[in-house]
Order: C-alpha cells, then sequence, then structure tokens
C-alpha cells in the first residue's frame, strides 16, 4: 500500500483469525438486513462455512463492541429457511398470486436484458423507473444503472422524500453543507483526542438515537455523552427512554417543530442571546430573520406546540448560554409537509448561537467520494435529462425523480407514459409508499417489472414478474464510504447461501449487458477499487485489512478557506456566509426565512374534523427489533415485538372505552389500518402512536400478506410541500374504534 493520508487505528488482531475453531472475520454491517450504520462487527463462521455468531467489535471506534439485537440476530436472518435462494418468474396474468417458476441466473439476465432492451428502443429509456428504498450501500450502483441504461428516472416511492434528504437539502441550501453533531465520530481516538470538546448540551429533535441509530449516528454515543457531563434535551411527543433521563423534555405536537424552532428564537434574539460575533462575521440575513421571529411569541407558540411557556423559554436559554451546543435531528423533521422550512427554523438555532464548525458542536462531515448523491450522472446524456419526471414542478430536486409526480404520471400517462420498472430494496406497498392502494392500482398493468430482495414480500407479490434473491451483508463484498459515514469501511463475504449474489453482482451484470462501456469490471472487486482509487489510494483488498479509513479533519474549516471549491474564506454559499434568508430558496421562488405551516389536516388547519377524527396521530417511531418492514419472519425479533400496536394514553381508552389489549381501526378520511392497542402515559391524551410496515410473512401470500389491513399509510396521502420535500408522514387526525369479530 502507498502513502495513505487517511488514519486508521491500529488493530490488535488482523482481518481474518480463528477462535476456538471457527473462524472471525473482522468486517462492519451494511444492510440488508436492515441497518445502513456500518457498525464494526466480526463474523464467526464454522468449519462449513456457516455463520454462526455475530459480535460487536471492540477494535473498532465507532461502536466500541456494541451492537443492537437485530444485528446479534444476524445468523437467524442469513441462514432463515424463507430466503429468497434463486431467481424466478411468473407470467404478467398472474400478478398477485403465488404462482412462481424458479428459473436459471441466465435466463432472469436474458430476460430483463430482453424486455429492457425491446422498451428502450420502442419507447425510450425514460419509460423505465429505477426505484430504491431507504438508503443501503447498493445505492450508487441502482444510480449507474439507471444512468447509464439512459433513464432519468430514478427515485424512490416516499412522498417528499421525507427522509434524510429534506434536511441535506434544507441545509445545503443555508450553510452550504450538510452538519452532523460532533460526537468525536470523525476521530479514530474518539473522546480521547486532544481537540475534542464534550457538549456542554445535546438537542436531540424528533429522533430516538439510541433506538434507531440513524443516517450515520450511533445512538450509544449520546449515552457515552451523558455520561461525560453533557446534558440532554428531548424534542419528542412521546415519552422515551432518553427523554426520562433529560434535562428538559419538550413534548410536542407531532408536525409543529418549526414552530417551537421560531419561538425559541424569538426568546434568544430578543433576549440578546445570540453569538453576536458569528453573526456578524459569518451569517446573512439576521436582520430579516429577527423580523420574521416576531410572528411567533411564545405564547403563541406554547398554543401551536402543546408545550408550556416556560418550558420554551428554558429551553432556549438552555441553547444559547451552553458551550458548546449540538444537534441530533431525526426523520419526525422530514416527516411533515413543510419540513424544509422546519428544518430551516431548527439549523438556525445553532447557526446564531455560534455553533458551528466547532469542536462538540456542529461540524460538516468530512467528504469522501464523489458518488455522494449517485454515481455516473455523467452517463447521461443531456436530453435525456430533461425528461426527468417533476423537474419543471419542483426545481430543488436535482437528482432523482420527484416521488408524488412519479405516482401521478403512473396515472395520467403524462407527458409520457411509463412502461417497466426495476425495483431494488423496497418493500414500499408495505413501507414507503402513501396511500399504498393507489400506488399498487397506478402501478399493476405495467408492462414489466423486475423486484430484487432477500426475502418474498408483499410488493413483489403483488406485482413483480421476475425476482432475484439477493445476498445480506455476510455473503457479499462491498465498501462504504462518506454519505454520513464519515469513515471507510468494507463489508466481507464470509458465507453463501443458495445462489444469491449480492446488489452489486446483479447490477454489474446486467450494467455489463445494457450499456458495456460503463461497466467496464469484470468483478466487484475491480468496480470498488476503481471507485477507491481516486480518493484513498487503496484497493478494496488494502481497505479490507485496515479500515476502517478516517479521513483527516479539521475544525474550523471556514476560517480557513476550507469549505469553498475556491478557497475563499467562509461556507460555501453564494455570500459565503451561513444564509438565515436564503438566496438559494429566493431564485426557486420559496420563501427565503424559515416559517410554520399547520399541518393538513390538523387540529389548526381543519378544526372541524376534530369531532369526527378527535386524535392526532404520528406514526412509524423506531423499534429495537425491527428494521422497516424486515424482521416479520425472524423468530427472536418478532418475540420482542409481536403485533401492530398503536399506543394510546389510559384516559383517552377511558373516554372512548375501548380495552387495552384489545383490536381496533386506525381510521381518517383516507383509509383505516387494524393495530392491537397498548395503553401508556408515554403518549398525551390527545394523541397516539402507531408503528409502520406491517405485513404478515405467516399470512396467505394470496390475500398479500394483509398487507392492506395493516398499512398505517392508509392512512396517508401523497402531497409534499411547496418545494416537493417534506411530507405529512408523522402528523395526522385519526379515530380509533374496536374491530368487529368478523373482520
Ligand atoms: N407511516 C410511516 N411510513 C414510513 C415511515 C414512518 O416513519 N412512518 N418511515 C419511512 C422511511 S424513513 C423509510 S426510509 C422507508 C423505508 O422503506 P423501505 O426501504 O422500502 O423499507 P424496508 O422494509 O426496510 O426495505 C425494503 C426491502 O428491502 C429488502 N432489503 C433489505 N436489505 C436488502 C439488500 O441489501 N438488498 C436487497 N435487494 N434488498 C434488501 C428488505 O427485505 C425489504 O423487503 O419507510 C418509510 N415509511
Ligand atoms: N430499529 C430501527 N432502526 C432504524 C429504522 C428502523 O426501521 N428500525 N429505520 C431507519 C431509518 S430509514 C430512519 S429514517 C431512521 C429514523 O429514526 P428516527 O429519526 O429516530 O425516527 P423515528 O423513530 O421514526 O422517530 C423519532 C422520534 O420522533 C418522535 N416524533 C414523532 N412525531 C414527531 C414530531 O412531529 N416531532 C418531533 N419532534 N418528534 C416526533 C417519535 O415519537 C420518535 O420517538 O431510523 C433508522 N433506524
Ligand atoms: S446500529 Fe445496530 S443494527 Fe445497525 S449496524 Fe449498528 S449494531 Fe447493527
Ligand atoms: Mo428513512
Amino acid at each position: 500500500m502507498g502513502e495513505s493520508k487517511y488514519l486508521f487505528v491500529e488493530h490488535e488482531r488482523p482481518f481474518k483469525y480463528e477462535e476456538d475453531g471457527l473462524n472471525v472475520t473482522r468486517g462492519s454491517a451494511w444492510s440488508g438486513p436492515g441497518c445502513h450504520l456500518g457498525c464494526g462487527v466480526l463474523l464467526y463462521t464454522d468449519a462449513e462455512g456457516k455463520l454462526v455468531k455475530v459480535e460487536g467489535d471492540p477494535e473498532n471506534p465507532y461502536n466500541q463492541g456494541r451492537l443492537c439485537p437485530r444485528c446479534l440476530a444476524l445468523p437467524e436472518v442469513t441462514n432463515h429457511e424463507d430466503r429468497l435462494k434463486y431467481p424466478m418468474k411468473r407470467a404478467k396474468e398472474d400478478r398477485g398470486q403465488n404462482k412462481w417458476t424458479r428459473i436459471t441466473w441466465d435466463e432472469a439476465f436474458d430476460t430483463i436484458e430482453r424486455e429492457l432492451k425491446d422498451i428502450k428502443q420502442k419507447y425510450g429509456p425514460e419509460t423505465v423507473l429505477f426505484m430504491q428504498g431507504t438508503g443501503r450501500d447498493i445505492a450508487p450502483y441502482i444510480t449507474r444503472l439507471c444512468w447509464s441504461y439512459g433513464s432519468p428516472n430514478f427515485s424512490l416511492f416516499l412522498s417528499g422524500a421525507a427522509c434524510y434528504v429534506p434536511r441535506v437539502i434544507g441545509l445545503a441550501g443555508t450553510f452550504g453543507a450538510f452538519l452532523v453533531p460532533d460526537c468525536s465520530q470523525v476521530h479514530p481516538d474518539r473522546y480521547d483526542n486532544p481537540e475534542y470538546v464534550i457538549p456542554e448540551v445535546i438537542f436531540v429533535w424528533g429522533n430516538n438515537c439510541v433506538v434507531s441509530n440513524s443516517d450515520g449516528f450511533f445512538g450509544h454515543w449520546v449515552v457515552d455523552l451523558m455520561q461525560r457531563g453533557s446534558k440532554i434535551v428531548v424534542i419528542d411527543p412521546r415519552v422515551t427512554w432518553l427523554s426520562s433521563r433529560a434535562a428538559l423534555h419538550l413534548r410536542v405536537r407531532p408536525g409543529t417543530d418549526a414552530a417551537l424552532a421560531l419561538g425559541m428564537l424569538n426568546v434568544i434574539i430578543s433576549e440578546e442571546l445570540y453569538d453576536y460575533d458569528f453573526v456578524d462575521k459569518w451569517c446573512y440575513g439576521f436582520d430579516e430573520l429577527a423580523q420574521r421571529v416576531k410572528e411567533y411569541p411564545v405564547e403563541k407558540v406554547a398554543e401551536i406546540t402543546w408545550i408550556p411557556e416556560e418550558k420554551i423559554v428554558a429551553a432556549a436559554r438552555m441553547l444559547a448560554t451552553s458551550k458548546p451546543a449540538a444537534l441530533q435531528w431525526g426523520v419526525a423533521v422530514d416527516m411533515t409537509k413543510e419540513a424544509i422550512p422546519a428544518g430551516q427554523s431548527i439549523s438556525t438555532l445553532f447557526a446564531i448561537t455560534g455553533n458551528i464548525e466547532v469542536p462538540g458542536g456542529m461540524i460538516v462531515p468530512p467528504e469522501i467520494l464523489k458518488y455522494v448523491g449517485g454515481w455516473g450522472k455523467d452517463l447521461l446524456p443531456d436530453d435525456a435529462y430533461t425528461k426527468r419526471i417533476g423537474q419543471d414542478r419542483y426545481p430543488l430536486f436535482a437528482s432523482e425523480a420527484q416521488p408524488d409526480c412519479i405516482v401521478e404520471q403512473l396515472e395520467t400517462s403524462e407527458p409520457y407514459k411509463i412502461r417497466a420498472a426495476w425495483i431494488q430494496t423496497s418493500n414500499f406497498l408495505a413501507c414507503m409508499a402513501a396511500d399504498p392502494q393507489r400506488l399498487f392500482n397506478a402501478m399493476k398493468d405495467l408492462d414489466f417489472i423486475a423486484y430484487v430482495d432477500i426475502f418474498m414480500t408483499p410488493t413483489a407479490m403483488a406485482l413483480a414478474d421476475i425476482v432475484l434473491p439477493a445476498a445480506t451483508y455476510p455473503e457479499r463484498n462491498g465498501i462504504r464510504l462518506g454519505d454520513g459515514a464519515q469513515r471507510g469501511e468494507t463489508i466481507n463475504k464470509v458465507t453463501s447461501i443458495g445462489e444469491c449474489k449480492s446488489d452489486m453482482e446483479i447490477n454489474l451484470e446486467l450494467g455489463r449487458r445494457l450499456n458495456p462501456e460503463a461497466w467496464p469490471w469484470d468483478t466487484v472487486e475491480e468496480m470498488f477499487t476503481f471507485l477507491l482509487q481516486d480518493d484513498t489510494g487503496m484497493t478494496f483488498e488494502e481497505l479490507q485489512e485496515q479500515a476502517p479509513a478516517y479521513p483527516p479533519f479539521q475544525y474550523r474549516r471556514h476560517e480557513k478557506g476550507l469549505l469553498r471549491k475556491d478557497g475563499q474564506l467562509g461556507f460555501n454559499t453564494a455570500t459565503g456566509r451561513i444564509e438565515l434568508w436564503s438566496t438559494f430558496y429566493s431564485n426557486v421562488g420559496l420563501d427565503p426565512l424559515p416559517y410554520f405551516e399547520e399541518p393538513t389536516p390538523g387540529p389548526g388547519s381543519t378544526p372541524e374534523l376534530l369531532e369526527e377524527y378527535p386524535l392526532v396521530l404520528t406514526t412509524g417511531a423506531r423499534n429495537w427489533s425491527m428494521f422497516h418492514s424486515e424482521h416479520r419472519q425472524i423468530k427472536r425479533m418478532r418475540a420482542l415485538h409481536p403485533d401492530p400496536i398503536v399506543e394510546v394514553n389510559p384516559k383517552t381508552l377511558e373516554k372512548f372505552g375501548i380495552a387495552d389489549g384489545g383490536y381496533v381501526w386506525v381510521e381518517n378520511q383516507y383509509g383505516r389500518a387494524k393495530r392491537k392497542v397498548r395503553a401508556t402515559e408515554a403518549v398525551d391524551e390527545r394523541m397516539c402512536s402507531t408503528d409502520h410496515a406491517w405485513w404478515l410473512p405467516e399470512g396467505d401470500p394470496d390475500k398479500l400478506y394483509s398487507v392492506f389491513d395493516l398499512n398505517i399509510n392508509n392512512l396517508v396521502q401523497w402531497s409534499p410541500g411547496k418545494s416537493g420535500f417534506g411530507s405529512n408522514y408523522k402528523t395526522a387526525l385519526c379515530r380509533i374504534y374496536p374491530v368487529n369479530e368478523s373482520e
């Protein structure tokens, strides 16, 4: 290996070794099965190459030996008898029925190649959608497949792309970069790093990080920091493990986070608690912001958010007087229609208090690879790009097609008819899609649908013509750099199951058939080395032995000209400053300042509906044992969370005469879903909270495993915010009533 600018940890053991008759391989955990965090793992295989045990790698600075139950249960997932083990096909007229025939990989690839080439020739490549689920490490290879085929229509079936992307785009539009809380994750020596400072306070906002470990953030770091003295403020409508240990818990009404943040800004600005020097030197548009937040006096905000005035004031003062302060936020910020101004108002709090690019504050994570945001866009001809769905309506969508517009176009065939779909890592009829029945109807007559997964799912059963079996992470090699990871890791193959192939192998093979110039590699490892070379100078095999690889990191890069391509001081925005008044939003006709809009429907916007639908509903709070629609067939995980549940306050149950533990319909004007009642004081009397992504793998395949009875997104509409980002997955109105015995 040549000189690398990267930093590494000294490993006591090699990357493969033996222990008590088992082979141990060091590596990292990237889905599937679920989770896209990449914790350090030790994979134990027996003499036959069977995966028998997984342990956390104590030598990996990221998770320091700790693992969630889902990684500990990995052998049960990988070795599960219900895994898809070979390719299968089904006649188009048999969609929705369990009538599959086993085929060879050759036949599968030949068929897909023939269908896609045929459609391209007859109707144009843009008529094929390439859809993924949550960001897994296959993402760059899906975009490359899509763009090298010639389609601009890569996306996900999530209304308003309401996960992570709104926060990323929002920060890009105001700070010119993404920001993460500094929990020392950028340093291989972690909390011992001499430059590192413990945050005095951490705001955990709409994120249950100890359970969800989302977007490059290992939730247990918050616990580490609490043990080292950090105070915690939790903004969550529910009582959680973390909120019960917090200095302050703000029990916000679902969907009103923007109002809360604007109210806090009002306190900080009117009490002159902001960082004058930082604002003066590095921020743009402060006066306009100060004017805007006058519209959000604390009394009004308390009424909107259900949070007592004194708590809002206390939180604002605590933020402004604690140095440094950090923010760990979650998908609840994205899952409201006006997600962009919500994220803008929350992040502004940390800008005007001077917590940017300082140790223990908010830092710009080191970017590593160029494929962040998609790999291979250069392969797409300009004229193809102009056919991207939704680009005229929503200019902030820079790479992918806009999901809500895709659904409309599937129905209207305007301006052109969509013919086919390649679906990889998405069980959208159970999980991503709003109004899943609507999407099902819109897709059921497509000419051709290919689907790649590790298990059979309701979506595949409903729609696919060909199903390909994907490898789980111990069955394949892979790399992950950047994209929230903030370090380089490899995924290492130690076992194999049936005829499963990795997603990357599948895309490489198909890519070579559809556009050989764009896929010049013979093996996936060669492709990984190609991706690694530019930035790290390492081959895949070298990184495998050395990982994790930490890019060099510095604080206060805006003071050193390191955040802008032109080397100027400041931030990577048009004004070179953090834009409290965003020229970026203004240029595309959006409000340049943060604002709050009542979620619709909701008690503030449609009070007339409260009589019929008296409860505010939030959905999808993560639990320990399940990753979205996964893990329902894994016995140990299902035992921890056996049924779909709705959490309701005991007083509310009493009011409506509903028994704890019984089955109810959760219903609104759009649809209903079945749930088991769990009485708990953890939710306010005016609301209820339910899990998402349910289906029953043990159920009837011909009834699509009961997905349409159980899917909480029957109550959610395709309805994005003004920017095209954000959607009301976590805020609605509903009622609950007992299920009839006959149902
Ligand atoms: N009501 C409500 N709905 C929500 C949410 C909510 O909070 N509330 N959350 C939303 C969010 S944030 C997201 S990101 C989406 C997630 O939506 P999805 O990503 O679609 O959900 P999953 O069920 O995790 O994954 C889809 C499928 O991918 C398969 N899979 C897993 N790993 C691999 C792999 O490596 N290769 C292949 N080929 N397949 C794999 C799984 O078996 C599963 O069938 O759901 C959204 N839906
Ligand atoms: N175990 C597990 N881990 C996961 C996943 C999984 O399915 N299972 N999914 C992964 C994915 S794709 C994602 S996006 C992340 C998401 O992970 P998180 O961001 O943690 O998301 P949630 O658990 O959906 O919601 C976090 C908290 O927000 C609260 N909440 C609900 N509505 C609101 C609101 O309007 N405002 C505020 N402030 N809070 C609200 C909920 O009560 C919950 O405690 O998790 C990732 N990690
Ligand atoms: S966060 Fe949990 S499930 Fe995800 S990789 Fe780490 S240990 Fe595994
Ligand atoms: Mo997500």
